[in-house]
C-alpha cells in the first residue's frame, strides 16, 4: 500500500532563544518537501501551519517571565494542543504525520498527538539530550525541556503538562549526543531511556545504533515518534540551526540512519509519527539546511538512490 504522509507545520520560535526558526516550515516547503514525498512513492497531503502568533505580538515580558523560568509556556501549551489534535487525527486517518518546525518545543504537541491512542517510543536525533526541566534550565528556552515534559520528569509551573500521555522511559532513545548539561547527564543516566552519544557512533558506526535504537524505542509499543532536529548534522553539513555544536553526523551518516529508520518501518510498521525541527532559515546558507531536512524525511520515509523495488 502506498504510505501517506500529511506535512503539518508548526512556526514556533517561543521555545527558541534566536529568532527565525519559525520560518522554518516555510523554508523546507519552499525547498520542496511535497516533491520530494512524491519522489520517494509517498502521497502526501499539505495541512498548512498549527496558529502561531509571532513572538512580538504576545506580551514581552514573557520571554522572561516573572514566575518559574520556562518562556512563552502559555504560547507552547496552545500550539501543542493544536498540533497534538492534527498528528492524532492524522494517524487516526491512517497517514503518518510530518511535523515541519519550528523549534524543538513542537515536540511536546507531537508526542502527546501520537501516544493520545497507543503506547509509542521516540528515537530522539539531537545533539542535545532536550532533557531540562523549569527548574534545571540554564537558559529557559522551552526546546531545550521536551523530553522532560513528555518523561513527565517535573512539573511546569502553571501549565497542566501533567495531562498529556507520559512516555516510558525504556522507549526513550538519543542518538548523536554531544553537548548535554550537567543536570541532564545526571537524569539521562538516572532515566532506563538509552543514550547513544556521537562516541557510540564513532565506536560503532550508524547502522548499528540506529538499529539498536529502534529496537529499543519499538519494543512492546504500538509505534515510534521519530525527532529529529537539524543540529544533530555536523554544523558544516546544517549550518542553518540556533544551537550547533562541532562534531555532528555527516551528510551520509545522516542519509543511512534515515534509511534504517525505513527499512524498520518497511520490516515492523514501526513509524508513527516523525517531525524536522529547529531549521533556522536567517542563519542557513542558500537553504541548504531547509533542504537536507527535506532530503531525510525522504529517506525516512522509503526514498532509496536507486528507487523503490
Ligand atoms: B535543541 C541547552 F543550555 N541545553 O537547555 C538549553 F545548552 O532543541 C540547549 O536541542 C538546548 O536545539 C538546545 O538551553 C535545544 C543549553
Ligand atoms: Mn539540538
Ligand atoms: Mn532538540
Ligand atoms: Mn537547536
Amino acid at each position: 500500500m502506498t504510505k501517506q504522509a500529511r506535512i503539518i507545520g508548526a512556526p514556533t520560535d517561543y521555545g527558541a532563544n534566536r529568532r527565525g526558526v519559525d520560518m522554518g516550515p516555510s523554508a523546507i516547503r519552499y525547498a520542496g518537501l511535497a516533491d520530494q514525498l512524491e519522489d520517494a512513492g509517498v502521497s502526501c497531503t499539505d495541512v498548512g501551519d498549527v496558529t502561531a502568533p509571532p513572538a512580538e505580538t504576545q506580551d514581552a515580558d514573557k520571554r522572561v517571565p516573572e514566575e518559574g523560568n520556562a518562556k512563552f509556556v502559555e504560547e507552547i501549551e496552545a500550539v501543542s494542543h493544536e498540533l497534538a489534535e492534527e498528528v492524532e487525527a492524522t494517524i487516526a486517518g491512517g497517514a503518518t504525520p510530518l511535523v515541519v518546525g519550528g523549534d524543538h518545543s513542537v515536540a511536546i504537541g507531537s508526542l502527546r498527538g501520537a501516544a493520545a491512542d497507543a503506547d509509542i517510543g521516540t528515537v530522539w536525533f539531537d545533539a542535545h539530550a532536550d532533557l531540562n526541566a523549569p527548574s534545571t534550565s540554564p537558559s529557559g528556552n522551552v526546546h531545550g525541556m521536551p523530553l522532560a515534559a513528555a518523561l513527565g520528569h517535573r512539573d511546569f509551573a502553571g501549565v497542566d503538562w501533567a495531562t498529556a500521555p507520559r512516555l516510558n522511559p525504556e522507549n526513550v532513545v538519543w542518538v548523536g549526543l554531544r553537548s548535554v548539561d550537567d543536570q541532564e547527564a545526571a537524569d539521562v543516566r538516572d532515566s532506563a531511556g538509552t543514550a547513544f552519544t556521537m562516541s557510540d557512533i564513532d565506536e560503532h558506526g550508524i547502522d548499528e545504533i540506529t538499529e539498536r535504537a529502534m529496537a529499543i524505542a519499538s519494543d512492546g509499543v504500538d509505534g515510534v515518534h521519530v525527532s529529529l532536529d537539524l543540529d544533530w548534522l555536523d554544523p558544516n553539513e546544517a549550518p542553518g540551526v540556533g544551537t550547533p555544536v562541532r562534531g555532528g553526523v555527516t551528510y551520509r551518516e545522516a542519509h543511512r540512519a534515515m534509511e534504517i529508520v525505513a527499512e524498520h518501518d518497511r520490516e515492523h510498521d514501526s513509524l508513527r509519527s516523525m517531525e524536522a525541527v529547529e531549521v533556522n532559515p536567517i542563519l542557513d546558507e542558500h537553504n541548504e539546511t531547509a533542504h537536507l531536512a527535506t532530503e531525510l524525511a525522504a529517506s525516512a520515509l522509503g526514498k532509496r538512490i536507486l528507487g523503490r523495488e
